[in-house]
């Protein structure tokens, strides 16, 4: 039986999607043969309603010198940040000297907006390839991973931090406690934790499953990150859901009684008592949800196959990767994926070796399908092929249901 990797109750699979290969291992075909495939299930714990992977991936095998994703290539991703800035100048920043680091600062996104304004910031990215292209915009980045002995180095070397910043990162990694741990020493008496991740209300109420995949290793709630908060004395002080990556929450931490506790918390812990978050037949519900939700894409595409429609996947997304290996979906039902990321291009997607073509295939000759992998940047996307519609181009997607539009 495995132990809760925060609690350490024994916890069993509520779903298994079967053999994985890294959601983000775009290949050639010379790799085919020795490509790495583990267990994709997850579990959820009844003690303190963490959600996780029973299997995890070894970090280095994700996070390297050719990893695959770089957050600024969506416009509206860009602007999210700068909001999140911006708040965090506003409300958090209290002295000019005040210190702002990061964990998971990728190409330096949201940190290039400390820096422009000359605010003392740390970045700390694993990702090779994409901690340079953050250093060589002049952010301050330390290519490494984020745990208790790098923050008592940090604290050493700098002091203490007002603002712990981590967007789509902190659900990534597997020893929390020792981030925790990290964080509860680094932030100064009256310092904020703030950080955000896919939320697993939307993946429940969205059937979102394509959320799951080896680099996401919890799915969380706020009931769960109290948990883990108060094992290291800080505590939950606010929390604001947002409106990208299908539907994630901003966490706001602080040391115990530093801040005052928001009435959303109380707000937000009550919605999830009535979704059921903390009942293990919500996550037996949600099994054959998914199910029918892969049956279903898998009619519409092959009955598109038997009309010899030609059906392009729109964006080679981490979450393509659950997709298209869960329900099957091989080249001869997806011709190739379009993704605007050089790295992607001209490799083949991981599992069902799909081939990945550049952006400019898809605008030449436009498929009568796209399938929307890339399903949470639908609003910028469909704002901007508006073409492929006029020339009778429908888009298929699959969260929150199937359909074609
Ligand atoms: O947590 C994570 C999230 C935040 O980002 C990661 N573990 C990795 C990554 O997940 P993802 O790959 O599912 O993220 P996206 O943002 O859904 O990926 C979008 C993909 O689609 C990128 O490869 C870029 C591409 N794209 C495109 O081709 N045309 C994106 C847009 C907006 C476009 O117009």
């Amino acid at each position: 039986m495995k132990k809760c990797m925060i609690c350490k109750e024994s916890i069993a699979p509520f779903i298994s999607f079967g053999q994985m290969p890294i959601a983000n291992g775009f290949l050639n075909p010379d790799q085919f043969d020795d490509e790495y495939f583990y267990q994709l299930q997850v579990g959820f714990c009844s003690n303190c309603s963490m959600v996780q992977l029973i299997e995890t991936v070894d970090p280095a095998k994700m996070f390297h010198k050719e990893y695959a994703f770089f957050s600024s290539t969506s416009t509206r991703m860009g602007v999210h940040f700068k909001h999140l800035a911006d708040l965090v100048m506003k409300d958090y920043i209290k002295e000019p000297d005040a210190f702002v680091v990061e964990i998971g600062s990728n190409d330096g996104i949201t940190l290039q907006h400390f820096a422009n304004a000359g605010l003392n910031h740390l970045g700390i990215e694993p990702s090779q390839n994409v901690a340079q292209v953050a250093m060589d915009k002049g952010i301050q980045t330390v290519c490494e991973f984020f745990d208790e002995r790098l923050a008592m180095e940090i604290l050493a070397e700098k002091g203490q931090v007002d603002v712990f910043l981590g967007t789509n990162v902190m659900c990534h990694i597997p020893d929390l406690h020792s981030v925790f741990a990290g964080i509860r020493r680094l932030l100064k008496p009256e310092g904020v934790l703030i950080f955000e991740d896919p939320y697993l209300g939307d993946i429940v109420k969205k059937i979102s499953y394509d959320q799951i995949y080896d680099e996401h290793i919890f799915y969380f709630s706020v009931k769960s990150i109290a948990y883990l908060a108060d094992c290291h004395g800080l505590e939950v002080v606010d929390v604001k859901p947002q409106d990208v990556h299908g539907g994630s929450m901003r966490y706001f931490i602080a040391h115990k009684g530093a801040l005052n506790v928001s009435s959303a918390v109380a707000g937000q812990l009550a919605e999830e008592e009535e979704l059921g978050l903390h009942l293990h037949g919500t996550y037996e519900r949600l099994r054959h949800k998914i199910q029918l939700s892969r049956d279903s894409l898998m009619d519409v595409l092959h009955d598109l196959r038997r009309q010899k429609k030609c059906v392009a996947g729109y964006g080679a997304t981490s979450k393509s990767t659950t997709v298209t290996n869960y329900c099957g979906i091989t080249p001869d039902l997806v011709e190739y994926i379009s993704d605007t990321t050089p790295i992607k291009q001209g490799k083949f997607s991981p599992g069902v070796h799909i081939p990945v073509c550049s952006y400019q295939k898809f605008k030449k000759k436009y498929p009568d399908y796209a399938l929307l992998f890339a399903w949470n940047h639908a609003k910028e996307i469909m704002a901007n092929e508006n073409n492929f519609c006029r020339c009778g181009g429908k888009w298929l997607v699959y969260v929150p249901g199937v359909k074609v539009i």
